[in-house]
Order: C-alpha cells, then structure tokens, then sequence
C-alpha cells in the first residue's frame, strides 16, 4: 500500500505487561508526529496517556487514554492501555475497535510469561498486532533475540524481526530495516542517520532477512517460487507481504528501540503506516454488516465532571455529525481527544476515535447509528476475583452511594456491585484489591463520599442432622378475643440443595385448612436464623396435628405456634453449620502449576478435582479444585504473586458444606456476638 492513502483514520491500542513502557511510547510517538512540544515522562508525572489525578497517585496508568494525532498527514489515534492485570477491562475493549494492536515488551526473556495473556487474546480474535521491544537502551546486553525466542513460546503466530540490531560493546547503537536493507545509526533523540552497513553485520543480517522473507513465503506462493529460484524479490513486494500478512493476523512483524530515549520510534510509526490494516478492513473483520448509515460502536464511557456522559466511539462507517440522533438519543457534543485535552469538532467520520456527548442510556460496547444499529458481540465483563463490603459513614449517604457506584461500574465494567442477600452487605467486585481501593479513592475525590470497606461475610447457612417432633401452643388472653393456636410439627433434615419443604398430614380438621399456610409462613420466618445464627436450608417441616379454638385461632396466633415450636423443637435436631464452596478453575503457565496446586491444599479444605493442559493456551495448565468460600478473598493476591501476575482463575459457587470443629464453633460464636452488638 506504500505511497497510496488509506481509507480513512487509523487506530493503534498501545498494550502489554504492566511497566513495560506503553505510557512512555505514546509520549515518543507524540512527539514524533508533532503533537506535542516537549515530551512528558512518567516520573515527572506530566505525560499525556497518565494525566488522570488516579494514574499520577499510583505512578501507573488505570484507564485507558486516547491520543489523536496525524503523521505525513494521516489521522492517527493512539489508545494507550493500562498494563496492571487489575486495570486489563479497559485494555480489552480498547483492542476490539482498534486497527493494529503495538505489543510493548521488554528486553528480558524472564518476563516473557508476563506477555502471553495479550498474545494469547490477540490470537484469539484474530487482531493483527505487532510487537515493541522496549526499554533496549537500559544498561547490559538487551536481549532481543533470546527475547524473541521466549515470546515465540507464547504466541501461535510467527514472530518476525523487522529490523536488526547493530551494536557496539553489547550497546545497541541502531538497526538495520531488513525490508529496504538500510542501515541506521541512533542519533540521541533526533531521528536515526542513514548510515553504511557494517561489513560484520550482514552475515546475520542476510540470515535474519532471509527468516523473514521464508515466513512470509509461507502465505505467498509467488514470494516462495522466488525464494526457491534464488530470486530477491523487490521491497514492494515484500511490504505488500506485510501488510496483507499483518491484516489477516498471520505474523507478528517485531520492532525494537526506546521510548525514553527515542529510539526505534521512526521505524515504528512508518511500518504502522504502510502496513496498518484500514478501518474499512478492520470494519469487515469485526463484523459489521453492510449499510449506508453512519455507524459508530463505544468502547469505553465517561463521566466527565463538567461535560456529562462521554461515550468514547470508534466510528466504523459513515459521517456523524453533532447534533444527529444516534438509536435515538439526540448526540450533545462530538470532542477529538489527546489525553485529558479536548477539542471540539463537528463532526467525525469513518475510521476516527471520538467521544460522543450525552448519549444517556447507551453504555460501552452498544453500536450506534443514523439509522438502525445492528447488534454486534461484545465479550462480557471480566469476571471479578474480589470483593469489600461498603458502609457510608454519613448518615444518608447511601443514595449518593448508589448513584456514584453505577457511574463507575459504567466506566469500567470490571467493577461490579451486588447487595448481598444474605448478609445484607453492599459489596464492591472487582479485579483485585488496587483496583477496589483505586475505586474507593475515586468515591472520595470525585464523588466526595467518605466510605468504609470491610471483609466482607461468608454467607453461612445452616441445617439439621436428626429428625424430632414437636409440639408448639401460642395461647393468649387479654379480655375480649383471645389468641390460640396449637400445633406439632415434624422437623426432617433433606438431602443438600433441596431447600425448604412444607407439608400437612392433618386428619379430621384438628387444625383448620386455612391455618396450613400460616404455620408455613411461622415456619419461613423462623428459618431466617436458625439456633446457630444462620439461614436454615434443607429443612423439610410436616405439620402432624393441632388443635384450635373457633372463636381464639387467627393466622396470627397460628403462625406464633409454629415459631414456638420451631425455636424449641431445632435444638434437638443436631443442627449444624454449612459454608458455601466455591468451584474454582486456575490458569497458570505450567511452571507454576505445583505451586497453584500448594496454594488450594495448604488452605483449610482446599481440595483438588485434577489438573490438565489449558486448552489452545501454549504452555499453560487449569487446576480444577474446590475452596471454602471464606478462603477465597485473597486467593488472587497469592495466586498472582506467585505467578509474576499472570494466573488467573474463574470461579462460581458449588456447594453447601457441613462445617464443624473449632472454625465452625468460632464462627458460631463471632455470629452471636454480632447479633447481640445489634
Ligand atoms: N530505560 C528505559 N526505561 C523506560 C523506557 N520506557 C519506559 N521506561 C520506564 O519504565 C517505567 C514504566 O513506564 P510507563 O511508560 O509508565 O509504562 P506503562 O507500560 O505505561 O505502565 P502501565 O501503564 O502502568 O502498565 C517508568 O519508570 C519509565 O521511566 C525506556 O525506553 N527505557
Ligand atoms: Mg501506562
């Protein structure tokens, strides 16, 4: 495509591991295309990707950030993502509309397990994506190739160097593009010099190119008749080769330089440019059907102290100008974006990254359109791996709670609220405990709310372990009418997961049919909190006999009577404490495997179903176990630390347990304590 325009505006989602650079690249690309003046850096806090109050406190980024900028006079828009395994919802999204995907990496094979998740999504759905190395200027022998090789371990698709490193003293001091064979020295932070091709380097550079070239001959007959004829096929060639390879997502081209000190950052923005997938083919890949509406899709919604709700929009066709009336809601305000500046423009068309003023009612990953938007997939939330139970400290705060709360579950659908009830908490979901606190400290600031957030309980039951029968009488007299009510109950215990059960086996009318549902609701009530405290479950409860007063019995007296004779029949039943098990399946590279199998046995009823080869993952096994639901608030914490961040698990309830022995006895006790402090 070299030399020819493009369809329209481009765009590139900077991601990779946490710290790997990406904030520090979007500034040298800024830079590079003029955008900005002067470069910012992380350390000073003043960089155009972290200019969030959030991102500058914590020193890394938390959401994402979109930078709209042109190079040789082609719009591109930059979305830089956070790397933290807390902050990846945003990252996500941002890679379902972007054109190309920039893999930022460090030069350091250890770290290459840090990689695989972004590669492993990447190759799921199919996102063409090239891959950075980074930080090659920081002291020691940057190790690209060993780099390279440990990636390859983790990606399914060819990693193919682009350009190879020329050095000096074990310093890389510039490169070598293998598609125009041009050598380059670094110049500082000026753009590299046009230099001659050391003698010493062509023997690997000829090797490295010839690598490139039978990849690409892979998918390209002609290319490979070429190859086989001792042919060298010309540049243009082989950059149309990349450019259709990168589009489909066959190969991964492989760049490598330094944010911080500029280099490789020329060789980057061109590739980009000549090989970078348009909108129009980026459209088709995701789904869109034909039409001739303008048609926009949010990937990402704000909400803006000043301005209101921002949807931030990759439009996928069309022309969207201010003021039209997208799935029926008239748009307020179009901004083109560069970090936390805003520019306001009329309109935005086909291939540009916008945000789109006021769309009430419309949240990230809906589709909008002039006309009608069709429905296209958009993955569901992360699942959370942790949660706080929140308090307001000020008396009537909770409606502002609530409020604030579902603005930021908007924002980042990885943040999720759920009123328990069992425990009647308000609990706080999320990716793990820097993104909970990050959201508590967003509460403060931006929503000026002072909020506790505590453990949050287990939502304990109980049940019965021994039949008995017994006997209740409510009687009542206080002149005039009196209350009666009589009534033996048979109190069975049922297999786990049956629930509560209600029946009648009254013969001869001893207690009138209309009475049956009140000994039933007397019976539900008192099931609320059994004698150790909880709710009571796989309870079935008969109501053998009674007797009752035609003037005396109401449904009052006899819903009294069945509690009577629940809270004095339950002791004798054995009852007993059952704790909720969770079904947990963890992913891990497999050098971690025996270490995630220790983290489930060495918690109190950790128990291993088995483990196996994760499927389609390179190199990664799931663990299936079972855990008590209260071992499980810091498993990620653990899980992740012993795993430089990557394992992961999903999880979901299984199971009532019977609990005994001094845990439960001490969860009886902390129980009681709680009831009485009420
Ligand atoms: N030596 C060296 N250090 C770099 C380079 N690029 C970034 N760093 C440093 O790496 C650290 C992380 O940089 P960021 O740009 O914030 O990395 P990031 O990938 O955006 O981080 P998150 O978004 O939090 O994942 C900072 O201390 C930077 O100074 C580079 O090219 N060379
Ligand atoms: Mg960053």
């Amino acid at each position: 495509m070299t030399g020819i325009a493009p369809s329209g505006p481009r765009a590139a989602a900077l991601v990779g591991p946490y710290l790997s650079g990406k904030t520090s690249l979007l500034e040298a690309l800024l830079l590079q295309c003029g955008a900005i003046p002067k470069k910012g850096s992380v350390k000073e806090h003043n960089t155009v990707g972290d200019s969030s109050a959030e991102a500058k406190a914590r020193g890394m980024s938390v959401e994402l950030s979109v930078a709209t900028t042109s190079y040789m006079n082609e719009s591109w828009t930059f979305i830089d993502c956070p790397g933290s395994v807390e902050f990846t919802q945003d990252a996500l999204n941002a890679l379902l509309v972007v054109d190309v995907a920039v893999v930022v990496a460090e030069p350091e094979p250890n770290k290459a397990p840090t990689v695989a998740p972004i590669l492993q999504f990447l190759d799921e759905r199919q996102i063409p994506h090239v891959l950075f190395i980074n930080k090659v200027d920081a002291g020691g022998d940057a190790k690209i190739a060993e780099t390279l090789a440990a990636l390859q371990a983790v990606s399914s698709r060819p990693l193919i160097l682009r350009e190879i490193p020329l050095k000096e003293n074990g310093v890389i001091t510039g490169f070598v593009d293998l598609v125009s064979e041009h050598a380059y020295g670094y110049k500082g932070h000026e753009d590299a010099d046009l230099m001659q091709l050391p003698e010493s380097a062509l023997p690997e550079e000829h090797a490295a190119r010839q690598e490139m070239l039978e990849h690409l001959a892979d998918f390209d007959d002609h290319l490979m008749e070429e190859l086989l004829g001792d042919i060298n096929p010309p540049a243009e060639e082989i950059s149309e080769n990349l450019r259709k390879d990168l589009e489909q997502d066959l190969i991964v081209p492989v760049f490598f330089g330094s944010a911080e000190g500029d280099h490789g950052i020329k060789r980057l923005l061109q590739a980009l440019r000549d090989e970078a997938p348009e909108v129009s083919a980026t459209a088709e890949r995701v789904g869109i059907p034909a039409g001739n509406d303008a048609l926009a899709q949010i990937f990402k919604t704000v909400h803006a102290p000043h301005v209101g709700k921002q949807s931030l929009a990759r439009v996928w066709r069309g022309e969207i100008a201010d003021g039209t009336t997208l799935n029926g809601v008239r748009l307020n305000g179009i901004l083109k974006l560069m970090g936390s500046k805003q520019e306001k423009v009329g309109k935005a068309s086909a291939g540009e990254v916008v945000s789109l003023g006021r769309l009430e009612g419309i949240g990230t990953g809906q589709t909008v359109s002039t006309n009608k938007a069709p429905e296209l997939p958009w993955p569901g939330p992360l699942q959370p791996f942790t949660c706080f139970a929140l308090k307001v400290s000020k008396m009537g705060d909770d409606v502002k709670l609530s409020g604030a709360l579902q603005k930021m579950c908007e924002e980042d659908p990885s943040l999720s609220v759920e009123q328990n009830i069992d425990t009647h908490e308000q609990l706080l979901w999320g990716q793990g405990e820097i993104h909970l606190k990050n959201a508590l400290e967003r509460l403060k600031s931006r929503f000026q709310l002072e909020v506790k957030a505590e453990r949050p309980q287990v939502p304990y039951k109980e049940t019965i372990r021994k039949p008995h029968n017994q006997h209740g009488r409510y009687k009542h007299q206080t002149g005039g009418h009196g209350a009666f009510g009589d009534v033996y109950l048979d109190l069975k215990p049922l297999p786990r997961g049956s629930g509560y059960q209600f029946s009648e086996t009254i013969v001869g009318g001893v207690v009138p049919r209309q009475f049956f549902s009140s000994v039933d609701n007397g019976v539900k009530d008192y099931l609320k909190q059994g004698p150790l405290g909880f709710p009571v479950v796989d309870i079935a409860v008969t109501l053998t006999n009674g007797s009752y007063h035609t003037m005396d019995s109401s449904d009052m007296a006899f819903k009294a009577a069945a509690r009577i004779a629940m809270t004095e029949g339950m002791p004798h039943c054995g009852p007993v404490l059952l704790e909720p098990i969770v079904a947990v399946e963890i992913s891990v590279p497999s050098e971690h495997t025996a270490k995630a199998q220790r983290l489930v046995t060495g918690r109190r009823g950790g128990q291993i179903l088995g483990f196996d080869a994760k499927p389609n993952w390179k190199g990664w096994d799931v663990v299936n176990a079972y855990l008590p639901q209260s071992e499980m608030h810091d498993l990620i914490v653990e899980l992740r630390s012993l795993t430089m961040g990557v394992g992961t698990f999903t999880w979901r309830f299984d199971h009532l347990q019977e609990m005994e022995g001094r845990e439960a006895d001490a969860v009886v006790k902390a129980r009681k304590a709680a009831l009485e402090a009420k």
